[in-house]
């Protein structure tokens, strides 16, 4: 516990500091000026570091800064305002006590200094002192806690919005986003486009290579689907098994029809063998698009439902092509 003398009469120091070392403590520093006691708590020093200081004993009366004026001064310093300051009086005037602390002196004692009575103020400022501490500390601590508590609960929630399998958003993602899109596109007036893509034969896929193999693919498709997605609103989602949809903010049907043809380009690129497919030796998807200019009163439910029978017509015009 180290504690700081300021007191102007080197008498009144040392007698204060050699009744204080009577009473075991060992870490004192004093100092005959304010100016100087600012300079060894480090006040000056453009890297504020927490004081080491555990308590201030300070005279009231002092030329250039006086008592009270420096314990505005601490107490207004981030750093150290939570050093308890016990000042010490010639008299116990009350005036100058009652602005002591306003100044914010947790405590008093009078000159000419008596041991007993600087004991008792000493050890109870440095108990407060150290109750100030442990609660610093376990805020420190709680604010620690919620900072990881926060990174925890983005990770989840960054979690819980993707598909576990291919790392696409999931369902619950594209459901969400939607709405957004829709209501984006409504107020805006823009066109929203859907795509709504599906392996073709991938059942059979599944049968000659196996779940496994079948899972790889899913994920080089989601992949390969995504990449080719450019602007910062696109977004692929696992909408369920083997099928994926696409939303294609601010794209009309030429534009998403451009997409949908790149998609199956890239598909064909990625050149998955498939030896049960019926429609090629690789695997291919079927893509089936839809536009609206959303402000057209429909629903948002209408244009996925668009999407979707086209899809089912692309599947039944033999698959690996776009439907509309
Ligand atoms: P079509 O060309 O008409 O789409 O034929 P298909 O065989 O692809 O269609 P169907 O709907 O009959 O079969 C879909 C298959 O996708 C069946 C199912 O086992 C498989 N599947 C769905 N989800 C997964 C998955 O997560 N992993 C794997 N490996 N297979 C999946
Ligand atoms: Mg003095
Ligand atoms: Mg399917
Ligand atoms: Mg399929």
């Amino acid at each position: 516990m180290a504690i700081l003398i300021v007191d102007d009469s080197p008498d009144s120091r040392n007698l204060i500091k050699r009744l204080l070392e009577k009473n075991g403590f060992a870490d004192i520093v004093t100092a005959g000026t304010a100016t100087e006691a600012f300079l060894l708590l480090g006040m000056n020093q453009p890297t504020q570091i927490t004081s080491q200081v555990d308590l201030i004993i300070m005279d009231v009366i002092m030329p250039d800064i006086d008592g009270i004026e420096a314990c505005l001064k601490l107490k207004s310093h981030e750093s150290f305002k939570d050093i308890p300051v016990i000042v010490i009086t010639g008299n116990d005037n009350v005036k100058t006590l009652d602005r002591a602390f306003a100044a914010g002196a947790m405590d008093f004692i009078t000159k000419p200094v008596k041991q007993l009575e600087l004991k008792a103020r000493v050890y109870s400022a440095l108990k407060i002192k150290s109750e100030i501490d442990r609660r610093k500390a376990r805020e420190a601590e709680l604010v620690k806690v919620l900072a990881k508590l926060e990174k925890a609960n983005k990770e989840l929630s960054r979690l819980s919005s993707l598909d576990g399998l291919t790392g696409i958003a999931n369902r619950r993602h594209f459901d969400y986003i939607y709405d957004i899109e829709w209501r984006r596109a409504v107020k805006s007036g823009y066109e929203l486009s859907v795509l709504f893509l599906d392996i073709d034969f991938f059942k059979y896929y599944n049968d000659t290579y196996g779940h496994q193999e079948g899972d790889e693919c899913l994920k080089k498709l989601a992949a390969a689907a995504g990449r080719v997605l450019e602007r910062p609103g696109d977004l692929i989602a696992r909408y369920g098994g083997e099928e994926f949809v696409i939303i294609l903010p601010e794209t009309g049907l030429d534009g998403a029809i451009s997409v949908a043809r790149t998609i199956l380009r890239a598909v064909e690129k990625c050149n998955i063998p498939h030896s049960a497919s019926q429609v090629a030796d690789h695997v291919t998807v079927s893509i089936g698009v839809s536009s609206g200019q959303a402000a057209l009163n429909g629903k948002p439910q209408e244009l996925i439902a668009q999407a979707d029978k086209a899809l089912y017509e692309a599947k039944h015009s033999g698959r690996n092509q776009i439907k509309v």
